[in-house]
């Protein structure tokens, strides 16, 4: 029987050291591999390896240390028949990965770190997800400033918008664009919350959304203790649950996430309430 459509799972796979929540636990191939697996075997309908930790502060990898962490699992799981997308900002990487089976790019910069992305994209058929971004992990609380009229659902939407046109000018079709309005990246708890509640001015673009509030320290401050210490990342997957199943009377596309069976679980919920309307 086909329920109600309902949000694609993009399990989390971050083949790096420092990750905010999971750097480390993946380092080796054959581990990366297994979790790859294990989350589809808990219902992600897509994989996302990355390589380059994105955690505010985070100094960038080499490209040949990046293209080492990330390729060989890419390879691995799409031969497996895992649909397999690359959370990449550089071309090259883009490039390989796509080479060796990927079928998305997450370009957390929307192809605004290197604009050769969207060529790459616009050359080889596969599917984009644009991410709003403002500057690299390093500096980028430092443009956590939306203080024009509108705020930063304002500010958000016409900057994806202006993402989603430059791929359009690359000549990436509308139906292969997804966007991503970049929970935490320049953006403040509050900011994150605005943008969680407003999403709808931004499917108004006419584009596919995916959201990624896994773990993010937005819901750690949303949890603090009374001493205003947040909620250690481990601990905050009742609130993103319960935030899944809020988003999927949203008709968003996708979730990023790293626990894919809290994910689905909250998917089955809202989908049976759904149902009963
Ligand atoms: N967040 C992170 C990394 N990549 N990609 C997209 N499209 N959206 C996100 O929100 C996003 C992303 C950072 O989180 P992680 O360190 O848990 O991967």
């Amino acid at each position: 029987m086909t329920g109600p459509a309902r949000p694609l799972v993009m399990g989390i796979l971050n083949v790096t050291p420092d990750s905010f929540s999971d750097g480390g636990r993946w380092a080796t191939t054959e581990d990366a591999v297994a979790h790859g697996l294990d989350m589809v075997a808990e219902g992600a309908d897509l994989v996302d390896v990355g390589g380059e930790s994105t955690r505010p502060g985070a100094e960038r990898p080499p490209l040949g240390e990046e293209l080492r962490r990330v390729l060989p699992v890419v390879a691995a799981l799409a031969d497996a028949g895992v649909m397999v997308s690359v959370d990449t900002m550089r071309a090259e990487v883009a490039e390989a990965a796509v080479g060796v089976g990927a079928r998305f790019v997450n370009d957390v910069s929307g192809g605004l770190a290197d604009p050769r992305v969207l060529e790459v994209v616009a050359r080889s058929g596969v599917t984009m997800v644009a991410m709003h971004w403002r500057a690299h992990s390093a500096r980028m609380q430092d443009f956590a400033t939306y203080d024009e009229e509108g705020g930063v659902v304002d500010a958000v939407t016409r900057e994806l918008a202006a993402r989603a046109e430059a791929m359009a000018a690359a000549g990436i079709p509308a139906a292969r664009t997804v966007l991503d309005p970049g929970l935490g990246f320049a953006k403040r708890p509050h900011h994150n919350w605005e943008l969680l509640r407003s999403l709808d001015r931004l499917s108004a673009l006419g584009f596919p959304l995916l959201v990624g509030a896994s773990r993010k320290s937005f819901l750690g401050t949303l949890l603090a203790d009374e001493d205003g210490r947040p909620r250690p990342t481990g601990e905050r997957e009742h609130a993103h649950a319960a935030l899944v199943a809020l988003l999927a009377e949203r008709g968003v596309w996708g979730l990023r996430v790293h626990d894919v069976r809290a994910t689905r679980d909250a998917l089955e919920v809202a989908a049976r309430m759904q149902e009963a309307r």
